[in-house]
């Protein structure tokens, strides 16, 4: 057999023969001389480079069988080349993180220097809101998002506190100048879900969902107390709904929350917008029965969980249900408390408090 040679400008050699066969090595040794040369010149010269000169002038005298597979190959040769353009191009460009804390036109040696994303784990509270939510889907409810900002109509007007009515005041939360507030509870949404969802009741379903969401209070901050915290609501009605139901509905949720059954203590309480109303708490994981001075329970052995009761006729009224025909409840719990209690937390500052240290105990689990 007789070969030709073609000097490459890069020393490297490409060969075919003279009965023109070729072989996958004629554009695999032509892929690696352009391979060396990519950093040198510009894609549109590699283009027009000797190797795919040879490639060419052999696409046109190989025999016609082998004509098509040649074909595909030079092509891929010469579409991989076009991409290494493309990815220069990308990599020239440097990408805006529009999330990130400072202005866009900083230099890159100006920015501060931040943790790739991939070292990081989920909050534990997020990881919990998320199992809670878990829990509460497989018993029926739907899952709806509660809002950071609200007025004084899903604050107050809605849930029975007319204007001027005391209990008012036990709702200190922060407000803007011109009167929006910053949700207390996440009650607020209880009008909003009975109109959304009471067609359920035309036709004989209850309505069942659960809003979790950001709460906020002017408070004296302890180990139970946060200014910001979390709340999960949930309502539910139909028809011959009783306080019963209530309390399964917890009990159930609270015995897949902690893997077994838990201590609960249900006590009378006064919410303007629950008839009758309750308390509903555990007992203190912190202390032992005879200790007097825990910080986290101040020594009643017992945490309060959550406010519920039955929802009183004027909410239900309000959202365009007939109390006569649909009865309801309603719950409140906090969800740091539930989640420091599962977990030992002594303090709900930590919460919020950003300290690695804590927060890495409950890391890795993206
Ligand atoms: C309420 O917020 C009522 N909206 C609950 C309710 C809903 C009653 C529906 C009836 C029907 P309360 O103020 O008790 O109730 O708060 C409920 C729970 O939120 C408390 O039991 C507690 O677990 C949590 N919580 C309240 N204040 C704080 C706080 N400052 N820090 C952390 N958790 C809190």
């Amino acid at each position: 057999m007789f070969w030709y040679f073609v000097a490459q400008s890069t020393g490297i050699l490409l060969y075919y023969s003279s009965d023109m066969d070729y072989t996958i090595d004629d554009v695999i040794k032509a892929r690696e001389a352009l391979l060396s040369e990519k950093s040198s010149k510009e894609v549109k010269e590699l283009l027009r480079s000797p190797q795919f000169g040879a490639l060419f002038a052999l696409l046109k005298t190989a025999p016609a069988e082998q004509k098509s597979q040649l074909g595909k190959e030079v092509n891929a040769l010469r579409a991989e080349v076009e991409s290494w353009a493309e990815a220069e191009a990308e990599e020239a460009v440097e990408p805006i993180d529009v999330t990130a804390p400072w202005a866009p036109n900083t230099p890159t040696e100006k920015r501060p220097r931040l943790l790739d994303s991939s070292l990081g784990s989920q909050h534990v509270l997020t990881r919990e809101l998320e199992k809670i939510s878990e829990i509460f889907q497989r018993m029926g409810f739907a899952i709806e998002e509660s809002r950071q900002i609200d007025d004084d109509y899903h604050m107050f007007e809605s849930l029975n506190f007319p204007e001027g009515h005391p209990a008012r005041d036990d709702w200190d939360t922060f407000m803007t100048d011109d009167g929006l507030i910053a949700p207390a509870h996440t009650s607020t949404m209880q009008n909003r879900m009975l109109k959304k969802y009471r067609a359920n009741l035309e036709t004989n379903e209850p309505i069942a969902v659960v809003v979790p969401g950001r709460t906020f209070r002017n408070e004296d901050l302890d180990a139970r107390h946060e200014h910001t915290f979390h709340q999960v609501e949930g309502v539910y009605v139909g028809e011959h709904i009783e306080v019963g139901h209530l309390v399964g509905t917890m009990k159930t949720f609270l015995g897949d929350y902690f893997g077994k059954e838990v201590d609960v203590k249900i006590t009378p309480f006064y919410f303007p917008f629950t008839e009758p109303s309750f308390e509903f708490s555990l007992t203190c994981p912190f202390c032992e029965p005879e200790q007097s001075d825990c910080a986290v329970c101040s020594g009643e052995h017992w945490i309060e969980l959550m406010g519920m009761g039955m929802i009183h006729p004027n909410v239900l009224r309000e959202g365009g249900i007939n109390p006569e025909i649909h009865t309801g409840f309603a719950w409140g719990f906090g969800v740091e408390r539930l989640v420091m209690m599962k977990n030992n937390i002594e303090d709900i500052r930590h919460f919020n408090s950003g300290k690695l240290e804590f927060l890495r105990q409950f890391g890795g689990t993206r």
